[in-house]
């Protein structure tokens, strides 16, 4: 029985994470989805609605649960006993991105990281352009679960009060 850890920003939840996180539970007899901190990055949605978001998203997915993560994700993996970490690749760029941090969190911790290759039709769809496409007024609804349009609505919102 392996635990998997899908981490990330969730910032917001798309449907390219929820087919990450359905495909990691057809390997995996559980998976966390860790909501944890990317030190090169500012969130627009503040930690508990990205947690409260996700929940939303996999409620559905048995054996899928979130919590959010603080600290190195490895601490976390080994305190849970994870024996995988969990990342999608849309593209070579993402592999680019995603190998520093499995080497890294291999030599930390010795836990290894599997990769999953999206579903194609979501390949262009990434929380940094989701947030960019409301942010100029642009419909984000198709990409993202229930909830998430009304949460990123209120957060630019908030940003431009
Ligand atoms: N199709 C396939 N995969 C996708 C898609 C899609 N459409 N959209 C997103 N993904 C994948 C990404 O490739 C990634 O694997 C994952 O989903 C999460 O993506 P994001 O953008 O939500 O999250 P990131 O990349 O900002 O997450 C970075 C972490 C938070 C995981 C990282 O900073 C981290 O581990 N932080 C904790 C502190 C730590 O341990 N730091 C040392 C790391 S070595």
């Amino acid at each position: 029985m392996t635990t998997a850890v899908f981490p990330g920003s969730f910032d917001p939840m798309t449907w390219g994470h929820v087919d990450i996180a359905t495909r990691a539970r057809s390997m995996f007899s559980k998976v966390v989805i860790a909501v944890a901190h990317n030190s090169t990055k500012t969130p627009l949605l503040d930690l508990d609605t990205r947690v409260d978001l996700a929940r939303r998203a996999v409620e559905p997915l048995e054996g899928v649960e979130v919590v959010a993560v603080d600290g190195l994700l490895v601490d976390y993996c080994r305190s849970i006993g994870a024996g995988v970490i969990v990342k999608g690749l849309r593209g070579g760029a993402d592999y680019d991105y995603e190998r520093p941090m499995a080497l890294m969190n291999r030599t930390l911790s010795g836990i290894e990281t599997v990769f999953i290759t999206g579903d194609n039709a979501l390949s262009h769809v990434a929380s940094s352009l989701v947030r960019d496409v409301a942010r100029h007024g642009g419909q984000i609804g198709r990409y993202v679960p229930d909830g998430v349009v009304d949460a990123v609505a209120a957060a630019l919102a908030a940003e431009r009060a």
